[in-house]
């Protein structure tokens, strides 16, 4: 019997995180408007409200996705030729994931899975777990931010699925996307797929409800960010001076998140020296979160040498898991 053991590549460390959330916090608060990067809502306390937004009645993206994955696994699976390897980047816990797996290990081809996530922690155990649930398989993680390292991200073993799911390709701005997919596209050999998961163009209403509950817990989420900044950079943000807005861009087809000062007020971040200014009503960007159609992802995959294969959503056609390989 062979003892499988999961290995894990560490490309950043909370030392290297630590330089990127200065250098980025610097150019945000300093650019005209003001904005910060999505990537910083996730601490502790984050990652936990995030987890309460996948539970409220009005965030149906993560039940969307999660009917998808449970419904028609085998076949996304089968659709992408039961390729051997599953690559995930943004893995976290990987709820979703063992769907995926499961299907993989059924049709008898599951051979490798490769997390890629920024939390050495979270990855580690994730590991640990998949290797005691899947018999056999072999895990081989990176920690790394999937935005600069993806070409360190191992190669496992046959053909691989590339699954970059929960949406957050919408984080990115249409030029990021861009970079992005070529990226991806770059990495996939004969027979390799990604599989990508998106928010679908809805009425408004609907949009800006899932941005903005009722019970106020993306407001929490959003303002969270300011939390951070405080503990990681020595600020002293006021989170009760400032409110959450959500509003749907019909033109750029985006839920645009940001943070409105609701007072003149300045800011002191000490380990950045630096001291900024917020005037009343001033809005500081701090999301955005794009939505599809099929025929405008058809169009980014074509735009980055990519071809569309296979198309998944949820029965409401709400949220939508597409398939593409390289074009040709
Ligand atoms: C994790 C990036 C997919 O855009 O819907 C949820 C983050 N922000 N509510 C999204 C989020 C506010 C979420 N993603």
């Amino acid at each position: 019997m062979t003892i499988r053991t999961a290995r894990l590549d560490v490309h950043l460390t909370p030392a290297d995180a630590h330089v990127a959330l200065r250098t980025d916090v610097l150019l945000g608060l300093t650019a005209q408007p003001k904005q910060l990067p999505p990537k910083y809502f996730y601490d502790a306390r984050g990652s936990e409200l995030f987890d309460e937004i996948t539970r409220l009645d009005e965030y149906y993206p993560t039940r969307a996705e999660r009917e998808i994955l449970t419904t028609r696994s085998a076949e996304i699976h089968a659709a992408a030729g039961c390729p051997e390897t599953l690559v995930e980047l943004g893995s976290g816990s990987a709820a979703k994931t063992r769907h995926l797996l499961s299907a993989m290990r059924d049709c008898g081809s599951l051979d490798t899975y490769v997390p890629v996530d920024i939390s050495e922690e979270i990855t580690q155990r994730t590991a640990a777990e998949l290797v005691e649930e899947y018999p056999g398989l072999n895990v081989h993680g990176l920690v790394c931010d999937f935005e600069q390292h993806l070409e360190r991200v191992p190669h496992g073993s046959g053909t691989r699925m590339i699954a970059f799911l929960g949406g957050t390709i919408g984080n990115l701005y249409p030029r990021q996307r861009h970079a992005f997919l070529e990226r991806i596209r770059a990495l996939l050999g004969p027979g390799d797929h990604l599989l990508l998961g998106t928010d679908l163009i809805k009425d408004r209403a609907r949009l800006e409800a899932a941005y903005d509950d009722a019970a106020g817990v993306t407001a929490e989420f959003n303002k969270n960010v300011l939390a951070v900044l405080n503990n990681q950079l020595g600020a002293d943000f006021d989170l009760d001076a400032f409110e959450h807005v959500a509003r749907y861009d019909e033109e750029a087809e985006r839920m645009d998140i940001r943070l409105r000062s609701l007072a003149d007020q300045d800011v002191r971040l000490d380990d950045l020296d630096l001291e900024i200014h917020f005037g009343t009503e001033e809005e500081m960007r701090t999301e955005i979160s794009t939505k599809f159609t099929r025929e405008r992802i058809a169009a980014a995959y074509d735009g980055a040498g990519l071809e569309l294969r296979g198309w998944f959503t949820d029965a409401a056609g709400d949220y939508a898991l597409s398939l593409a390989a390289p074009a040709g």
